[in-house]
């Protein structure tokens, strides 16, 4: 079983960009050395209830120690780039001041990376808030966003030379949405008024660190990664349509119109006011900032009937379909409709396909682990992305999700996304099938 493009797919050419991704607190363990400061997602995990298996970040995949062989794996895959975040807790101490051990630990890893010729993608917000920000009120508290701008003057200071590309935050719909709307990730609150409240805010900070970033990067480019799902109304009835108008606002418009039109959906003004941030004069232009790239994650799609309370609710597809392990649809052409309409809807800047993959019951037997649902699935999505091309996406490159097994934040270590096997306990990584059919691809490219 393989992955194919088209031969004369533009996802083949020299300069279109295929990679892996992971993120800091997901890998990194390691949660007490160099000075690092407690994050809001070692609090959460700690609270029982909150996170699969009372799981937490601990020792993750020690990559923190691991890091050299981790470059080698990443090198193996035989991609092009590889996209990590980093740590906030551990580069910036509660003075606002550098922390240089933990800065040492990234200028370690990206030198290395810098050394194996892999291009490297930089986000500096993938959730892992410093907890005296956030019992300060975290991203309710304006103050937050100056915080961030500092933090990544202080990041972009140190690191930029080693760095081609810098997203300020990586999914502002989970770190606020899930976060201080739903309760299910850290720090765990749920008002309606929270979450977006918490969205302006982040928003805000994405554009307070846009020209912070320009200066001191001047050769990187400089955006920011949203994740969306697409979004189908349960029946043709008028009231699931709007459900799903509704969904589809919240979830995805709700992020990237303020982006690019410098404006929240105005729909929301009639609909539903309450969902509308505070937003003080001169707010919007900061955020509406002309980007370099938009970072796009997609893993599945939705579906919505209409909820007298909560306006929608989710749910299932009556047709047959395939799931996987996480309990997400697997929807590739919902993949290419989704990045069709984003381009007609909007003046994008390039994209670049931060994330996508899938959790998969993966089990190593005699050595191996057969992943054949991953690989089906990275097959329809990369041919899905290959079809947005062909329809005028502009679209400039790729990344797994994910380099390899790890905490998949509220479902702890259940949920395995990786294209490598991490084994816990002894923290052997083995490839899966689907990582050497990833590399096949990449490698056919020279052939
Ligand atoms: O693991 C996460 C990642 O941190 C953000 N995007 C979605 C992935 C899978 O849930």
């Amino acid at each position: 079983m393989s992955i194919t493009l088209p031969s004369n797919s533009k996802m083949l050419t020299s300069d279109f960009i295929f990679g892996v991704a992971t993120a800091s607190f997901q890998i990194e363990g390691a949660t007490n050395v160099d000075n690092r400061l407690p994050s809001i997602w070692d609090t959460f995990c700690a609270i029982p209830g909150k996170v699969k298996g009372a799981d937490n970040g601990d020792q993750a995949c020690d990559h923190y120690h691991l890091w050299k062989e981790d470059i080698q794996l990443i090198k193996h895959l035989g991609v092009d780039a590889y996209r990590l975040s980093i740590a906030w807790p551990r580069v910036m101490d509660e003075k606002g001041e550098a922390n240089q051990a933990g800065l040492n630990f990234y200028r370690n890893l990206l030198t290395g990376l810098k050394a194996e010729g892999l291009k490297v993608f930089v986000t500096l917000y993938h959730w892992d808030l410093p907890q005296h920000l956030e019992n300060k009120g975290g991203w309710l508290n304006r103050e937050t966003a100056y915080q961030f701008k500092q933090y990544a003057d202080i990041v972009t200071k140190e690191l930029a030379e080693w760095v081609d590309s810098w997203a300020t935050f990586n999914e502002p719909f989970c770190a606020a949405i899930l976060g201080y709307e739903l309760g299910i990730h850290a720090p765990g609150l749920s008002e309606p008024e929270y979450g977006r409240q918490a969205a302006h805010h982040i928003l805000l900070a994405h554009g307070l660190a846009l020209p912070v970033i320009r200066k001191n990067a001047p050769t990187s480019q400089v955006g920011i990664v949203l994740n969306m799902n697409r979004s189908y109304a349960a029946s043709e009835k008028a009231e699931d349509q709007f459900a799903c108008l509704m969904r589809e606002t919240l979830d995805n418009q709700f992020f990237i119109e303020p982006l690019i039109k410098g404006q929240y959906p105005q729909l929301l003004k009639t609909v539903a006011p309450h969902y509308l941030p505070t937003i003080l004069p001169g707010d919007m232009d900061i955020i509406a900032q002309p980007m370099d790239f938009l970072g796009m994650n997609f893993y599945t799609c939705n579906h919505n009937a209409y909820d007298a309370e909560a306006m929608f609710k989710n749910v299932k597809n009556t047709e047959q379909v395939e799931y996987t392990d996480i309990g997400w649809e697997i929807a590739p052409h919902a993949f290419t409709e989704l990045l069709v309409n984003l381009h007609k809807q909007y003046d994008l800047p390039p994209l670049y396909i931060t994330e996508n993959g899938a959790a998969c019951a993966d089990e190593i037997v005699d050595g191996e682990i057969n992943d054949e649902q991953r690989i089906r699935y990275l097959d329809g999505h990369l041919n899905a992305v290959n079809l947005a091309m062909e329809s005028g996406v502009d679209i400039r490159g790729y990344f797994a999700w994910s380099l390899m097994d790890n905490f998949e934040w509220a479902e702890g270590y259940s949920k395995r996304f990786g294209l490598t096997y991490v084994d816990y306990q002894t923290q052997e990584r083995t490839i899966k099938r689907s990582g050497h059919a990833y590399r096949a691809l990449l490698n056919s490219r020279h052939a």
